[in-house]
């Protein structure tokens, strides 16, 4: 996947496209429709398949003061869209500049000027534009005058009915439901990043942690988690079983949240290293212990808890990723859009 980002200046073999549109925040299975509706409308077309992202979110543009809430900060938003099998990524930067332009702007500069697209794929929902006043039937009404294809994808639900959406995510994750916020994204939901140094106090208490630090990520519910933690060990992840605590360890006066993660049957020593913490369920709300001891011996039973409920586990796999329908099309390759277009080539005489 080549990451471009602009939309000016885009060399004329990731022009062409058929480009699905979004902020896309999650990358849950809404988005992954979407995405996979592009791959096919470019395997007909013979052309590449690209995604068009904004960074900030746009939300974090307009008020960037409010608390985190990304379920897939950047460069996880980059993985997940890579391992699926995007051919191009374009990620425009969401400035004044960008916030001010028209829907039709938008339109003429970036996607028929900037990008000379084939083809745009949206959600049902989709906005764009200053005031966001731009949606699916102005997009179609501005794609005919502008000579390229529109497809909006409908609404798609779980089983249980609830139509895929990032903030729906987002609430099951603040409300403790993990498990739903799996069947939305198609994986469990993860938070990762680089260890950092705790007080040691776990290692005394039996239960050594690795902590993490959330930064951009949303703050899912306070408590205690059944999780699977994903270390690359050379060009893979290995997943192990273990719980997390996310709180304020009232028990020993913390005084401010942290994210720690407890890995079963693993000895080793985790500080400074890359951790996936992939998120199962929810086991409890986080107590005040009257002492270590009670705290250790809860700890003991939240073990227990856990692998139980790991066992029992019968969503998405950690890291799952849809991979895109392989492309019968010539990725990347221009000539064949052209001659899509015009016409076989004359056979070229010597
Ligand atoms: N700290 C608390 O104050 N209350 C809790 O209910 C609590 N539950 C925990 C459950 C698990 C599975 C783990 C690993 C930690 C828990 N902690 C809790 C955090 C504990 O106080 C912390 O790991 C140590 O103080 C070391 O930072
Ligand atoms: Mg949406």
């Amino acid at each position: 996947m080549r990451l471009f980002r602009h939309h000016t200046e885009v060399p004329v073999e990731a022009r062409g496209a058929v480009v699905a549109i979004g902020n896309f925040d999650g990358v849950h299975l809404g988005h992954q429709a979407v995405i996979a509706a592009a791959a096919r409308q470019a395997g007909e077309l013979g052309t590449s398949q690209a995604v068009l992202t904004f960074e900030p979110h746009p939300r974090e543009f307009f008020q960037p003061a409010q608390p985190p809430f990304r379920l897939t900060p950047f460069r996880i938003k980059v993985r997940q869209l890579e391992a699926m099998g995007v051919d191009n990524l374009f990620v425009l930067p969401f400035n004044a500049e960008l916030a001010a332009k028209s829907a039709e702007a938008f339109v003429v500069e970036i996607l028929s000027q900037g990008l000379d697209v084939a083809h745009v794929i949206v959600g049902y929902d989709f906005v764009f534009g200053q005031g966001r006043r731009g949606n699916t039937t102005m997009l179609a009404e501005l794609a005919r005058l502008h000579g390229f294809g529109v497809t909006t994808v409908a609404a798609a639900a779980n089983g249980a009915g609830e139509v895929f959406s990032s903030t729906r995510v987002r609430e099951h994750l603040t409300a403790g439901r993990p498990v739903a916020a799996a069947s939305m994204l198609g994986r469990p939901w993860e938070i990762e990043g680089r260890v950092e140094h705790g007080e040691k106090l776990g290692r005394k208490l039996g239960y050594p942690t690795a902590n993490l630090v959330l930064h951009e990520y949303l703050p899912p519910a306070l408590g205690i988690y059944a999780v699977k933690a994903g270390i690359d060990e050379g060009r893979e992840t290995l997943w192990r079983d273990g719980v997390a605590s996310f709180g304020y360890r009232p028990t020993v006066g913390g005084t401010h949240l942290i994210f720690e993660v407890h890995l079963f049957d693993w000895s080793g020593d985790l500080y400074g290293r890359h951790l996936r913490v992939a998120v199962i369920d929810y086991l409890r709300p986080e107590k005040k212990f009257d002492g270590l001891d009670p705290l250790r011996a809860q700890i003991e039973a939240d073990c227990q808890a856990a692998r139980g409920l790991l066992a029992a586990y019968a969503g998405p796999p950690p890291g799952a990723v849809a991979r895109l329908p392989a492309p019968a099309r010539v990725a990347n390759d221009p000539q064949s859009f052209y001659e899509r277009a015009l016409g076989p080539r004359q056979p070229s005489r010597q």
